[in-house]
């Protein structure tokens, strides 16, 4: 997340100029940026995800079928993120920090067998396998926005269901307050654990209610299919009003405590990423600004903008959760 621009101008060049020409203009123009060393690791690690979607296509994946979600909200319009970006254009840091890196290091992960610890505050804590986690509920499509708090969002039809069914059934005490959520960390098959990027493991949290919200998913796939590697693979949270950094990939713990977690990014940078982490155009990064956001694979390298929604556009279904919260200060 720790991208910064070459400084050069060439990141941020008039939209209006490029974005009616084809395609391959854009790529020449990329091309004749990194041959002049211009470019920033931003269009080099673009350029480098591009190479590898041409070569190394993820193959199909086991189907996981689920039905259409009546979670209000829980569907939006929006036209779908193709696969092929969806799953080579990431961020698991575990497997590198270039965006093309997780779909390249990813296939050493390895998810069978695989099962969650349900731990802390709770009455059925214990080891949960990824079988017993998959019956637990019916499987739903849900088609979320996910905004990372880099400036970039993609739609994804994720399958799973809400992580609220599961909180339900392990019966939290009456002193949970938050939950934590931690993700693999084994330096054997993540070649990125144990470099100081971040505290490993990836921890991150949510508050008892956001976490029992409707909308909060936990996903064991995406587009019909199994999650990829890269995607958090077998079992992973989407918390779609959030920044992506939320919602953490591939999980071994779900923790029930009193006091608010301590979560991998804010350690990493508290000034920069805040516990809540709500999607807030009105609330700037200290080194950039959330007001817009670029949707990936749609037109292209340089696209003109949208404007970032509240929430991320479900201030509808979870605005209430932070009625009398000053959410500049609470970021
Ligand atoms: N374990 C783990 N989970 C993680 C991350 C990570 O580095 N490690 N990155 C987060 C960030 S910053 C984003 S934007 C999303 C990206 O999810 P995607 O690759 O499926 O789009 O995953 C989140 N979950
Ligand atoms: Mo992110």
């Amino acid at each position: 997340m720790l991208i910064k621009s070459s400084g050069t101008g060439f990141i941020h060049p008039v939209s209006s100029e490029i974005t009616s020409r084809p395609i391959y203009e854009d790529r020449r123009q990329l091309l004749r940026l990194m041959a002049g060393g211009a470019a920033g690791a931003a269009l080099a690690s673009w350029a480098a995800r591009d190479a590898l979607a041409q070569v190394q296509r993820p193959g199909k994946l086991a189907a996981l079928t689920g039905g259409k979600s009546g979670v209000a909200g829980a569907v939006t319009m929006e036209k779908s993120t193709d696969y092929k970006d969806a799953s080579t254009y990431n961020n698991f840091y575990e497997f590198g920090t270039d965006k093309s890196d997780p779909a390249k290091n990813a296939h050493t992960l390895k998810t069978t067998p695989w099962a969650v610890e349900i731990e802390g505050l709770v009455k059925k804590p214990g080891k949960y396998a990824l079988e017993d986690l998959l019956k637990l509920s019916a499987q739903e499509e849900r088609i979320y926005r996910l905004r990372c708090v880099e400036g970039w969002s993609m739609v994804i039809p994720w399958v799973g269901y809400s992580l609220s069914e599961l909180i339900k059934r392990v019966e939290p005490l009456g002193n949970a307050r938050y939950v934590e959520f931690v993700s693999q960390a084994d330096p054997k098959t993540m070649p990125f654990v144990g470099s100081n990027v971040l505290d490993w493991p990836y921890v991150e949290g949510l508050r008892m209610d956001e976490a029992m919200n409707p909308l909060t998913l936990l996903a064991f796939g995406m587009y019909g299919e199994v999650l990829p590697n890269q995607n958090g693979a077998p079992v992973r949270l989407v918390v779609p009003w959030k920044y992506g950094f939320k919602s953490a990939k591939s999980l071994v713990k779900i923790r029930f405590t009193e006091k608010e977690p301590a979560t991998a990014w804010n350690k990493a940078a508290r000034q920069e990423y805040g516990f809540y982490s709500n999607v807030n155009p009105n609330v700037d990064h200290p080194r950039w600004s959330q007001a817009t956001e670029r949707r990936i694979g749609e037109d292209g390298l340089f696209a003109k903008k949208r404007k970032t929604l509240m929430f991320n556009g479900y201030e509808a279904q979870v605005a209430q959760l932070y009625t009398g919260m000053d959410l500049k200060k609470n970021f």
